[in-house]
């Protein structure tokens, strides 16, 4: 399964949502921040939709929302 998280660092709710990546201790996500890096905004618009970050793809279908984004890897624990 592919995870990329995209975000940008001054966001709070992309905060909240490292935060608990962080404190969990998995390794299975990947960063896409859309402010260093132009073409993963023009993904996360194209796929998702809309600018909003923080945003999950799952392997490649978007999860917006940093409560659910939160819900569903807590769900969904790495190796599992
Ligand atoms: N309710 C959302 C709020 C996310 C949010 O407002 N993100 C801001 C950045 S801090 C954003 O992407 N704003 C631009 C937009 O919504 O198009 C969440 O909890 O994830």
């Amino acid at each position: 399964m592919t995870l990329e998280l995209f975000k940008f660092d001054t966001c709070p709710y992309c905060q909240r949502v490292m935060n608990f990546i962080e404190q969990s201790g998995r390794t299975d996500i990947v960063y896409r921040d859309i402010h260093e890096d132009a073409g993963n905004r023009e993904t996360l618009i194209s796929i998702g939709g809309k600018e909003q970050v923080p945003c999950l793809f799952i392997d490649g279908q978007a999860l917006y929302e940093s409560m659910d984004i939160i819900a569903w890897l807590q769900e969904h624990p790495q190796g599992r």
